[in-house]
This record gives structure tokens, C-alpha cells and sequence, in this order.
């Protein structure tokens, strides 16, 4: 009787959960759910920055909680160097003027810095969008989206670094990671199967009860 386990457990990148079109670089990080861009290298308008994300399959990021504020500012201050203004993606372009995410969901954790917050630095039917301040540990601030022209006035194109997020896939756990070696086995347990192995759910050389 002999029998073969093989545990061959890929001792993978951690970026390969991310999306494959996504450039694997320093930029590229693996935090939670998600895989986060920090696109600190060049400055765009919001909604170049939101193509931008889109078209890798993403979309700017939502920073929903202060677990996901905290990590961002480690990252831009401690392993980029970088404290200027990013944009995340939330706005109020919505026909209604209400702040939304770009997953499509509403605001319930804020973080605005003192005395900004939505429609406060400018007049009431220009839109909004937030950009993450590293040097104010990640408080928010809002900005003109950029968008240039609005009826009679023009506005110059605000331009930042921005962060894009993408669904990382999903890892299962080490029952689908290891592979079960040929089962060989002279044992014939008949009408009963064969005991699986508790921690790896391959088959192993002893019957159970049917
Ligand atoms: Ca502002």
C-alpha cells in the first residue's frame, strides 16, 4: 500500500488577486477586498482620474471606514512620501446635488476636515468632488471637479494624484489550494468510502462506514 500527498501550495504574488489589465508596480497594493493603485506619479481632473480607474476595471476609491483612512495615509506618507491631495470617489455631480460614491452608494462614514464639507467653499449649483488629505491624516476636502466650463464661467481644471480601487479575487482557503496527489490505495473498501484526510479533504487508505 502506498500513498502520495503532495501539498503544493503556490507561494503566490499577492497582487495576483488583482485584476490582470492592472500594471504590477510599486503602485499596486493588496489591502482587505481590495486591490488599491495609488496613482501618485501623475495629477488629473476628477473625471480623468475616474476614466482612468474605469478603464482598468475599477473605479476611484471608496474609503468607507477610518480602518481604510489610516491605511491610505500610512501608505502616501510612509512608503510613497507623498502629502498632496488625492481624489477618492466620491462627488456630488448627481442631478440632486447629494454626495455619492462611486460604487453607488451614500455617504454614511465622513471625514471632512474642518470647516469643508459638501457645497461649502463654493456656490451652490457647482459640483463637488473630495480629495483625501494626507497631511490632514486623511481628512477630506472638496474641490471643483474640474469640469471647465459651467454656463457662463470657466474654471480652471483641478488636477491631483488619485487612488483607484479594484475587487481583488477572492482566495479560498487551503482546501482548494492544495491538490490531492492519484489516490492509489490497496485497500477495497467495497460499499464503504474511503476516510477523506480532515484538514486537507483528500482521500486517504482507510475505509469509513458507508
Ligand atoms: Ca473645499
Amino acid at each position: 500500500m502506498y500513498y502520495i500527498f503532495s501539498a503544493e501550495v503556490a507561494a503566490a504574488e499577492a497582487t495576483d488577486v488583482c485584476p490582470p489589465a492592472v500594471p504590477r508596480d510599486e503602485y499596486l497594493q493588496v489591502y482587505g477586498d481590495f486591490c488599491y493603485q495609488f496613482v501618485i506619479y501623475r495629477q488629473r481632473s476628477y473625471s480623468q482620474a475616474d476614466q482612468d480607474c474605469r478603464r482598468q476595471g475599477g473605479i476611484l476609491a471608496v474609503v468607507k471606514s477610518q480602518d481604510i483612512t489610516d491605511y491610505f495615509v500610512d501608505q502616501l506618507l510612509n512608503k510613497y512620501g507623498y502629502a498632496d491631495k488625492v481624489w477618492i470617489g466620491l462627488n456630488d455631480k448627481d442631478a440632486d446635488g447629494a454626495l455619492m460614491w462611486e460604487d453607488g452608494t451614500s455617504p454614511g462614514y465622513s471625514n471632512w476636515a474642518p470647516g469643508q464639507g459638501p457645497r461649502s467653499t463654493h456656490t451652490t449649483n457647482i459640483q463637488g468632488c473630495v480629495t483625501l488629505v494626507p497631511s490632514l491624516l486623511g481628512k477630506w476636502d472638496d474641490d471643483s471637479c474640474g469640469n471647465g466650463i459651467f454656463g457662463v464661467m470657466t474654471f480652471t481644471q483641478n488636477r491631483f494624484s488619485y487612488i483607484c480601487q479594484f475587487h481583488a479575487r477572492r482566495v479560498t482557503t487551503s482546501a482548494t489550494a492544495v491538490s490531492c496527489a492519484p489516490f492509489v490505495c490497496d485497500i477495497d473498501c467495497g460499499e464503504e468510502q474511503y476516510i477523506k484526510d480532515p484538514d486537507y479533504g483528500c482521500p486517504t487508505c482507510q475505509c469509513g462506514s458507508a
